[in-house]
């Protein structure tokens, strides 16, 4: 089912069959990336044009797999001014970007005939594995930090009918579980980020901007566990090296302070993350010490000439709501590419430049994250009806 690749490793360059069960280098342990063994034929923008809109529109891309979907991908790109945009990803079945990548893994693990799949998540991961799970009928089993996971995302998993499991501690700690416990042997099938198979249906965001409006001088985008910012790029690079674009964008990634092992270091000029062990943020989706896709996302960085940010919860918040005003609803974490955008706009974005910001996570999923006014109220309809005539005129 995966003849069309192979599995190469980040760390150690060595390849590998390609086969759903093998998630990291068999030889050193380091990340794998799938790598096409030869060109795809006949691929071209008119030949996805003619599809729906969507992941699976770039079938030739990726895994040759009866695909369980639910119309993932395809998402608004919202022109937010002359040179910018926000790809908005709570367009999504589910409400997040992690739909790309799990209508893709879940096909390929369905096809290798996988019953059961496991995730550590912030919570949107576990909101799409436990539906796409569902939709494929798998049991999903989800490993959430305690108390930090948004109250949308743990409704989506217990609507989806997902086992939970609650840790004490970080999102890193949960993901510790799922790595000693998943594998041929349990028949658990892992679906973090380092899973590849994942990212591969997470580049495909690269190629509906490209699609859309043409390659952007920069993409922005929050990070956390660092897999979205290297499966863009893979994306990015993969089109330009099968001549679908000419030229690459600049890879922009934001962490919030308190969860910012990449960002401080890169700014440090170091090329390995200074891990934290007590991540803290409002974005809980980025409340992140010890992201595994480190090295792809250093490399997403040194080969696109890209640059990490740093934002406070304050600057967040002042992103999520200026976005809300502009009628674009999204979770913190997903604000954080905008906060990081308004820091390095003049000072290394230039306002000729191109920009597009990824939304990846709807409001809806973290409903308690921003304040709710005290409502106007009114004990009758006279009264209501006054009391507006009064605040409109
Ligand atoms: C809205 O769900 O890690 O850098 O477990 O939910 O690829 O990790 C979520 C991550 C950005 C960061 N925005 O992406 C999880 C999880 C939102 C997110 C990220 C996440 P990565």
């Amino acid at each position: 089912m995966l003849e069309e690749y192979q599995l190469r490793c980040v760390k150690c360059g060595r390849t590998f069959a390609a086969d759903p069960w093998t998630i990291v280098c068999p030889h050193c342990g380091g990340l794998l990336e799938p790598v096409f063994r030869r060109r795809p034929l006949a691929i071209s923008w008119p030949l996805f044009r003619t599809r729906r809109f969507g992941v699976w529109r770039y079938r030739e891309l990726l895994p040759r797999v009866q695909p369980v979907t639910m119309g993932e991908g395809g998402t608004p790109l919202i022109q937010l001014g002359d040179n910018l945009w926000i790809k908005f990803e709570g367009s999504n079945p589910t409400g997040s970007f992690k739909d790309r990548g799990m209508t893709v893994a879940v096909s390929l693990a369905r096809a290798a005939g996988v019953s059961s799949v496991i995730c550590a998540s912030t919570g949107n991961t576990s909101a799409s594995m436990s539906a796409y799970a569902s939709r494929a009928g798998m049991r999903s089993f989800v490993v959430l930090p305690k108390g930090k996971v948004a109250r949308g995302k743990l409704a989506q998993a217990v609507l989806h009918g997902a086992t939970i499991v609650e840790v004490d501690g970080p999102f890193d700690i949960a993901l510790d579980v799922v790595m000693r416990v998943s594998g041929r042997e349990s028949g658990l099938y892992p679906m973090n980020s380092i899973n590849p198979w994942r990212l591969e249906g997470q580049k495909t965001l690269a190629f509906e901007i490209a699609d859309e409006i043409g390659v952007p001088d920069w993409v922005v985008l929050p990070v956390g566990n660092a897999g979205n910012i290297s499966a863009i790029w893979k994306g990015f690079r993969e089109m330009r090296e099968l001549g679908l674009i000419d030229r690459l964008p600049r890879m922009a990634g934001v962490q919030a302070e308190g969860a910012s092992p990449i960002a401080k270091a890169f700014k440090e000029g170091m090329s390995e993350p200074l891990f934290t062990d007590e991540p803290e943020t409002v974005a809980t989706a980025i409340r992140i010490g010890r992201p595994v896709n480190w090295p792809k996302a250093f490399r997403a960085l040194r080969e696109s000439d890209g640059i990490m940010e740093v934002v406070s919860d304050e600057e967040i918040r002042e992103a999520q709501l200026a976005l809300g005003r502009m009628g674009v609803g999204v979770e913190p974490a997903s604000a954080a590419s905008y906060a990081g955008y308004r820091k390095l706009l003049e000072r290394v974005i230039s306002p000729d430049d191109r920009v597009v910001l990824v939304a990846t996570g709807h409001a809806l999923k973290d409903p308690d994250a921003f304040p709710f006014p005290e409502p106007v109220r009114a004990s009758s309809v006279e009264e209501a009806v006054e009391r507006i005539r009064g605040l409109s005129s």
